[in-house]
């Protein structure tokens, strides 16, 4: 069954990638799962009918015949189980991928979106400034944890994982803000991820849809 996701009609970033639906359409691309996707406009993301996909009207939405997902960590999970390529067999080694899809979206991603907040929603604040030391020191902290663990190793353990695709895309996020150049070590394994054939297939698609049109 070909599995249908939503994503952002036009998204503001203009076709960087860093808008999620990119993490659900890398998965699908590195496991060879050809997929559809339907456009969404910000406005129908709060309609009824977008909303009972995704109660928190937001993109990306997976649907593969009656079973409806949300929340790309769930959305990446579910594929990686359903096919070969994205979590190893050996269990240990699947519970440790898991486990680098969590530290993905419940510890570094957190502070990744904080400095987003701060220099956009909060960016005429009064102490808006004071803050963002605080901001991008807890970043800082994150990113100097992750360096030290991936040291020389290709992946975060072993070979490519879901682990991977999620952390990558997560520290993507940084690339405008330039805190992702600070680390030659992360940014060396941001960029052999971005070399995979799977994940230049997945840009290409989003880019298709966001690139301005001349
Ligand atoms: N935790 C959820 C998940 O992982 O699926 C978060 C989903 C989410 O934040 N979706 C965003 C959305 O629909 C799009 S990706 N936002 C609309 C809304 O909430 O009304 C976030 C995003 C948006 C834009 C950029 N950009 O322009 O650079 C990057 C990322």
């Amino acid at each position: 069954m070909i599995p249908t996701i939503t994503a952002f009609e036009r998204s503001p970033d203009g076709g960087m990638g860093l808008a999620r639906d990119t993490r659900v359409r890398w998965a699908l691309e590195e496991v060879g799962q050809p997929y559809e996707v339907r456009l969404v406009s910000f406005s129908a993301l709060k309609q009824p009918a977008h909303r009972a996909l995704h109660p928190f009207g937001q993109i990306p939405t997976y649907e593969e015949g009656d079973l409806v997902l949300f929340e790309t960590g769930a959305i990446v999970f579910h594929i990686a189980q359903e096919h070969e390529g994205l979590l190893p067999d050996d269990a240990d080694a699947r519970a440790r991928a898991i486990t680098w899809m969590f530290a993905a979206v419940n510890t570094v991603e957190p502070p990744i979106l904080d400095l987003q907040n701060a220099r956009v929603i909060e960016a005429g604040e009064p102490w808006a400034a004071q803050r963002m030391p605080l901001v991008e020191g807890r970043i800082r902290v994150r990113l100097d944890e992750l360096s030290s663990r991936l040291g020389d190793a290709e992946w975060l353990d072993g070979a490519f994982s879901a682990g991977d695709l999620m952390m990558v895309h997560v520290l993507q996020r940084l690339k405008p803000s330039g805190m992702l150049g600070e680390y030659p070590t992360l940014s060396a394994y941001v960029a052999r991820a971005e070399a995979r054939p799977a994940y230049k297939r997945a840009f290409a698609a989003q880019l298709a849809v966001n690139a301005p049109q001349s």
